[in-house]
């Protein structure tokens, strides 16, 4: 049986999408990040980060949404891409998010909208704003050359990349057209909506 640990309102919202798409039936421990049900020992000694979402999936654990969907795509054999480049692709499209957007369009969004105004810090705003721009404007480029990431069709490294740009649903991305219609054109898919509607 599959276990995901991590509620809707975190990243493990990319997994929920995830097991969606693949039609996996499994237990869901909606456990909110920094709550008490992250702190036991029980949920430590399955991730040690303390943090969501992460998995188990007939005794293996798994933590890191992009790796728990690259998985669950590859053991399913759907939204996989096809052949060592694609995959390649979709491996990179994931590391590249974690690394350019994931933090900062978080911390954007927070920062300029999501937390009472009282609570925000317009400076860590503009310094996520100004990391999100050139990273965006790759993202554009990528898909004024081609509809989706990894391959001909949606794959999971556009699942990956849209889910963890949630937040971007809720900002004007105008200046990026071609990243703005991939984005909704993926979280118009039934799945995507049923995990979102998990959370608002
Ligand atoms: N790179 C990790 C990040 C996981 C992460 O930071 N999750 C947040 C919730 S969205 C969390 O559990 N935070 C708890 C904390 O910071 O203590 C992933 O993609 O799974």
């Amino acid at each position: 049986m599959l276990r995901i640990h991590g509620s809707a309102r975190s990243r493990a919202l990319r997994t929920l999408w995830m097991v969606g798409e693949l039609g996996l039936d499994y237990e869901h421990n909606d456990v909110l990040p920094r709550s008490p049900g992250t702190r036991t020992p029980e949920f430590l000694a399955l991730n040690p980060n303390a943090r969501v979402p992460v998995i188990e999936d007939d005794g293996f654990v798994l933590a890191e949404s992009m790796a728990i969907n690259l998985y669950l795509a590859k053991k399913h054999g759907k939204l996989y891409p096809l052949g060592a480049r694609n995959e390649a692709l979709a491996w990179q499209w994931s590391l590249w998010e974690t690394d350019r957007l994931d933090r900062q369009i978080v911390t954007y969004a927070n920062h300029s909208a999501v937390l009472p105004e009282a609570n925000r810090d317009a400076a860590l705003a503009k310094a996520a704003w100004d990391e999100m721009v050139p990273a965006l404007d790759v993202l554009e480029i990528a898909l004024t050359k081609s509809p989706w990431l990894a391959g001909d069709d949606f794959t999971v490294a556009d699942l990956n990349v849209a889910s963890a740009l949630y937040r971007g649903l809720s900002l004007d991305l105008g200046r990026w057209p071609a990243v703005t219609a991939w984005l909704h054109k993926c979280w118009d898919r039934p799945a995507a909506k049923r995990a979102r509607a998990m959370r608002e």
